[in-house]
């Protein structure tokens, strides 16, 4: 996969030398190229912003400098890029970023990221580079950041784990709390490893007795009770086709049932404070 970045704090980005990324990036898997937005403005003071029109707080980027940047990226098309990039727009009004989202943009050849300092980009921007590649704006969560560099960093990572043979072990993503498929929805429980006893704490009995039917339970139930008592939200997603009745027994002792007439799993009240 081909990544390129746009950005006026390429410094900001260096974490991506760094782990997975970093080694994906030295095996030939990802081609992270970063581009300093300053090098597209054409004033002596490299100018990437300015008051916005209709007044308020805060500066707006310029379009010229981002234009610049996104046609020379554009341009720089290689063999296997794709013909354009699909576009990322880091921003808090944009739509969340979840786990089927990284899937999604894991399956494309060629990701830009554009991500803004100060107010967001010239509107006239983002319109026009969806004329000519897919755009899709992203937030990664309710909350506001002084910029999209470390959204850039989050959303490489989560789509560069799922590329084939970045992770070391195949299977290290089928338990992926959020990953489509068994655990789905399921927040995963706690774990473990030596020495058995540390500071006077001992390991669940379970994990050390060898019954891996009672384990892959145990595991199950510790998923449970984590998931409604951090994420009640995600209940009501759960699926009562891969419930069995250990399941629906291990749920009815967490005071969670499911309600024929709502069509979903409901749930006594969580205490939310922690
Ligand atoms: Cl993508 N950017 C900024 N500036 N703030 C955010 C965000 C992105 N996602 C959540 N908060």
């Amino acid at each position: 996969m081909r990544i390129d970045v746009v950005t006026i704090f390429p410094e900001y980005l260096e974490p991506l030398n760094v782990s997975l990324v970093g080694k994906a990036r030295a095996r030939g898997q990802l081609d992270v190229r970063l581009h300093e937005l300053r090098e597209h403005t054409t004033d002596v003071h490299r100018t990437v912003d300015d008051s916005p029109y209709g007044g308020g707080p805060g500066m707006v980027m310029k379009p010229e400098p981002w234009a610049a940047a996104l046609d020379q990226v554009v341009a720089s098309a290689g063999p296997g890029d794709g013909a354009v990039p699909t576009l990322v727009v880091p921003t808090p009004s944009g739509r969340l970023f979840t786990q089927e989202l990284a899937q999604e943009l894991a399956g494309r050849p060629w990701l830009a990221f554009a991500p803004a300092r100060y107010e967001g980009i010239d509107r006239r921007v983002i319109e026009e580079a969806a004329e000519r590649m897919p755009v899709v704006e992203v937030s990664i969560g309710d909350y506001v950041l002084a910029g999209g560099e470390v959204a850039v960093l989050v959303i490489v990572e989560a789509v560069a784990r799922l590329l084939p043979g970045v992770l070391g072990n195949a299977e290290s993503h089928r338990d992926d709390s959020f990953a489509p498929g068994r655990m789905a929805d399921l927040l995963e429980g706690p774990v473990y490893t030596k020495p058995a006893d540390w500071r006077g704490r001992g390991v669940p009995e379970v994990l050390v007795s060898g019954n891996h039917g009672k384990i892959a339970r145990w595991r199950r139930d510790q998923a449970f009770a984590r998931t409604l008592a951090n994420r009640p939200d995600l209940v009501e997603r759960w699926d009562r086709d891969g419930m069995d009745k250990h399941d629906l027994a291990a749920l009815g002792a967490l005071g969670v049932w499911w309600d024929e007439e709502a069509g979903r799993f409901l749930h006594t009240p969580v205490d939310v404070e922690q």
